[in-house]
């Protein structure tokens, strides 16, 4: 009896103690987002429904496990952002400010509270025709406060318009994200003049944002 008594018990501090390492840490299941705000044309979808295994380079957490196109080469943290465009020729920017008001995005790639930017397509090596850009947090002292992603077109190029573009967040163990179109400001769909009115939610902008507190 003794001897199973310690069986049981090196199993359960076995199983505490874990591998734990990085993302599947404990810490992240504690880790929730508040005030979660769309801006205009942002219908955020919070619930995840699984759809089969993870397929690469969609910004979709596929298999719902809570991280976003794993085993493709990206990079995860307790914080994770991603968007994809497919193969379109079009070039947009995923930017996330932190709550030190830090900007990462492709000139300035990495923020002192711990924020990277891993992938920057099209251009980079392994991007594989597909275009998504990642932005992880690297390490669990996690930066309280707000955080603002947004999405930017900079150059449609030839892409047919507007460039449909999703756009996912991972915080701790479960992701959120929408699917965003894209236009040039000077666009016949686009919203740039003025402010838009709510009448104008799902319309095509140049830029969609939301944000969300930790
Ligand atoms: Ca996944
Ligand atoms: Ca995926």
């Amino acid at each position: 009896m003794r001897v199973s008594v310690f069986a049981t018990v090196s199993l359960v501090l076995a199983m505490a103690c874990g591998p734990g390492k990085g993302a599947d840490a404990p810490e992240t299941a504690n880790l929730t987002e508040k005030n979660v705000t769309p801006g205009d044309g942002v219908d955020l979808q919070v619930g995840c429904t699984p759809s089969g295994p993870e397929l690469c380079f969609n910004a979709v957490d596929d298999n719902c496990n809570g991280v976003i196109d794993e085993g493709c080469g990206i990079t995860t943290g307790v914080l994770q952002f991603t968007v994809a465009w497919g193969d379109s020729p079009a070039d947009v920017d995923l930017i996330v400010t932190d709550p030190n008001g830090e900007r990462v995005d492709e000139t300035s790639r990495a923020s002192k509270g711990g924020l990277h930017l891993d992938k920057d397509c099209p251009g980079e090596n392994g991007c594989h025709g597909q275009n998504i850009e990642n932005i992880f947090m690297e390490g669990l002292d996690v930066p309280r406060g707000k955080y603002t992603v947004e999405v930017r077109l900079v150059d449609a190029k030839s892409a047919s318009l507007p460039v449909k573009v999703r756009v996912s967040a991972r915080v701790g163990n479960h992701t959120f994200g929408t699917t965003v179109n894209l236009s040039p400001p000077s666009g016949p769909s686009a919203s740039a003049a003025g402010s838009p009115s709510p009448g104008e939610r799902g319309a095509s902008s140049s830029r969609r944002s939301f944000s969300f507190e930790l």
